[in-house]
């Protein structure tokens, strides 16, 4: 009797693959490359236009963002948010197509191969991380137990740099499945980086595979970008939210109740605190109402990507910043009768947001008193800015360096 190695009898169901036993066109090097270009094009837009509305709230001195153009961060955030969800499908697809390398053997033929395929095990776990806790934000399932901002800003770095190696490390095999083989993703010839499988029969299945994700990218955008692009409204129908599903017509984010500020909001004796170099004076709702009245039409534009324009009236703030014995162009500091601790309490407006005609204490939206859960009795709205920094039912104004 011969003795056989047991691996060798293995039967066939129990073999490990290799990368030759998967014989579908989906696999071709024209295929990973062509998927590869737009994902990479995606990561680039969500790591410029994520680190935008990062800067928008966490500003430098060296970069500073102004109130014009007043679409900005509506498109900025809209666009990453949109982006964000198409990256699902070619990202999924990607991994379709080059899950056979996973089981290349050796697995690791020196320290160069080990770094390379390192790069790539940080790129996809960091973008399916980006990608899954992205899409559970923005549906406000909050079911990770820590705080996403912090968490989706350090893993963008940890994204981009890994997607910087990857595609440094690829760009000759890329630029080849192109050139040469690629010319034509009809083309039978298989190139130099012929894939395991370099069959002539499979021109219509790589075009076929990748019209197929192309459908289903553009599918997904349409049925979700209704939350920004609002005469889309009507086919939105993966869209988190509708930016019109509210009282007077907007959405809300938080309510009253749930900021817990009901009472104070409506409270008979609520007065504006100013604060400013001339001290602090105290104005009702009716002192404001007293004043000058502006109009303005402007986005909430949230970080979570819904954005709808509205119509409102209120005080301009350099008004206000002048009333209060400063410059018309002072930053001002914005509190909120929503008890301290939490990061929607405050927000700052700097200089060239209060010297705007636009930026308003609002006290009108669509022609009506303020709604509760829109901010009564007063609220900021400023344009070229981030929902969460248009604080609602405001209490006090600091203006200038009085803080
Ligand atoms: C590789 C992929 C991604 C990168 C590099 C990226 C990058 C960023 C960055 C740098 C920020 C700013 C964070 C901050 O303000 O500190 C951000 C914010 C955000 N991203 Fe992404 N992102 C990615 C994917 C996604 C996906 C797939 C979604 C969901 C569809 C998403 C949704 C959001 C949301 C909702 C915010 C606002 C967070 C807030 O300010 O509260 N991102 N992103
Ligand atoms: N005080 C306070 N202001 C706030 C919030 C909040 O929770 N508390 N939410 C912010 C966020 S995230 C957004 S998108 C806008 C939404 O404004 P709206 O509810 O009037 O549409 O309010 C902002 N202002
Ligand atoms: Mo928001």
């Amino acid at each position: 009797m011969v003795n056989r190695p047991l691996l060798s009898n293995r039967p066939s169901w129990l073999r490990i693959p290799e990368p030759g036993d998967f014989r579908s066109p989906v696999h071709d090097k024209r295929v990973v490359a062509r998927l590869g270009l737009f994902l990479g094009a995606a990561i680039l837009i969500l790591f410029v236009t994520g680190l935008i509305s990062h800067l928008h709230q966490h500003p430098v001195s060296w970069l500073p963002f102004g109130p014009e153009p007043v679409w900005a961060y509506r498109l900025n955030q809209g666009l990453h948010v949109a982006v964000g969800f198409a990256t699902l499908p070619l990202v999924l697809a990607k991994l379709y197509t080059v899950y056979p390398q996973f089981f290349v053997r050796p697995p690791v033929t020196g320290w160069q191969h080990a770094l390379e395929r390192a790069s790539v095990g940080v790129l996809v776990a960091a973008t399916v991380f980006q990608i899954v806790t992205g899409i559970l934000n923005v549906f406000k399932l909050y079911v990770f137990g820590f705080s996403f901002t912090g968490v989706h800003y350090a893993t963008a770095w940890l994204a981009f740099g890994a997607a910087l190696v990857h595609v440094g490390i690829k760009l000759p095999v890329m630029f080849r499945a192109f050139a040469a083989g690629a010319r034509n993703l009809d083309s039978d010839d298989p190139g130099p980086d012929r894939s395991p499988n370099g069959d002539a029969t499979d021109g219509t299945t790589r075009r076929g595979f990748l019209g197929s994700v192309a459908v289903a990218t553009l599918f997904l955008t349409a049925l979700t970008v209704g939350q920004t692009v609002t005469p889309l409204r009507a086919v939105a129908l993966l869209a988190p939210r509708d930016p019109f599903d509210g009282p007077q017509g907007l959405a809300v984010n938080k309510t009253a109740r749930g900021a817990g500020v009901e009472e104070l909001a409506t409270a008979e004796d609520w007065a504006l605190e100013l604060v400013g170099p001339a001290g602090t004076s105290h104005l009702t709702r009716a002192d404001l109402l007293a004043m000058s009245q502006h109009e303005a039409v402007l986005p909430i534009a949230c970080v979570e990507g819904w954005s709808a324009s509205a119509r409102w009236t209120g005080v301009r703030m350099r008004d206000l910043a002048t009333l209060s014995g400063g410059r018309p162009d002072d930053p001002v500091h914005v509190v909120s009768l929503q008890e301290a601790g939490t990061s929607y309490a405050t927000s700052d407006l700097p200089g060239s947001y209060v010297a705007h005609d636009d930026t308003l204490l609002a006290l009108t939206l669509a022609g009506e008193d303020l709604d509760l859960d829109h901010g009564f009795p007063a609220r900021i709205i400023a344009p070229n800015r981030p929902g969460v920094l248009q604080t609602k039912w405001v209490s006090r104004l600091v203006v200038g360096n009085a803080a």
